[in-house]
């Protein structure tokens, strides 16, 4: 397919890619389609199989690379669009991105995932106090670190925000469907209030 596409609805981690694809369109005038593919049905389709055999969303399509994994597109997208203020300037700032995009993926999103899927308003998965309480008292250490990093800085590296801060906080935005705070962790809930205050993100979750 030509020019960029990204494929996946804005309630599933697709919105990771949709953030990011929109905050180039808003900055440089990047031209994206959504294809809103949902997770559960359509992305089992062969069509889609084709597009990423995991059968899971997001997806990218550019210019014919395909991509499958939210933090691959995103870096990728950052690294290619070089006049964007989300690309990192140089290999010390790509290499910050990666390694906060890895530990957001490791260290938050499981255990965040644990309590999304277990909560009585998602409900995807029974109830289990043990796993919760083990997957809130898992995700204390990541977050002592995230607050004492962000002491004394507005974003993750650098003096604006970037790929790096979009995938963090992106998946700590699973959080929103639950209720789940950060305010124990106030350099923290200042630094997600900020990103999610991005007139991006609230334009990719109206796709
Ligand atoms: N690590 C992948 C996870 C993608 C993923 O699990 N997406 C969910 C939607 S939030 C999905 O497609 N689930 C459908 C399934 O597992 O069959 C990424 O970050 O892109």
């Amino acid at each position: 397919m030509s020019g960029l596409t990204i494929y996946g609805i804005p309630t599933s981690r697709a919105l990771r890619s949709v953030w990011m694809a929109e905050e180039l369109h808003q900055e440089i005038g990047l031209a994206y389609k959504n294809i809103p593919t949902h997770f559960i049905d359509e992305s089992k389709e062969p069509d889609y199989l084709a597009i990423n055999p995991n059968g899971r969303v997001p997806a990218m399509d550019d210019d014919g690379l395909i991509l499958f994994e939210s933090m691959a597109i995103n870096l990728y997208l950052a690294r290619k669009h070089k006049d964007s203020a989300l690309s990192p300037r140089d290999l010390a700032e790509d290499a910050q991105a990666t390694q906060w995009s890895f530990w957001a993926m490791t260290e938050l999103e499981p255990n965040i995932i644990a309590l999304v899927v277990r909560h009585p308003k998602i409900a995807m998965s029974p109830p289990n106090p043990e796993i919760e309480d083990a997957a809130r008292e898992a995700i204390e250490r990541p977050l002592k670190v995230l607050d004492a990093h962000l002491d004394g800085r507005d974003w993750l590296f650098g003096d604006r925000f970037t790929v790096a801060d979009l995938n963090v906080s992106a998946v700590m935005s699973l959080s929103k469907f639950i209720g789940l705070e950060f305010s124990a962790y106030p350099h923290v809930q200042d630094w997600f209030d900020r990103c999610l205050a991005r007139p991006a993100y609230a334009a990719a979750q109206n796709k």
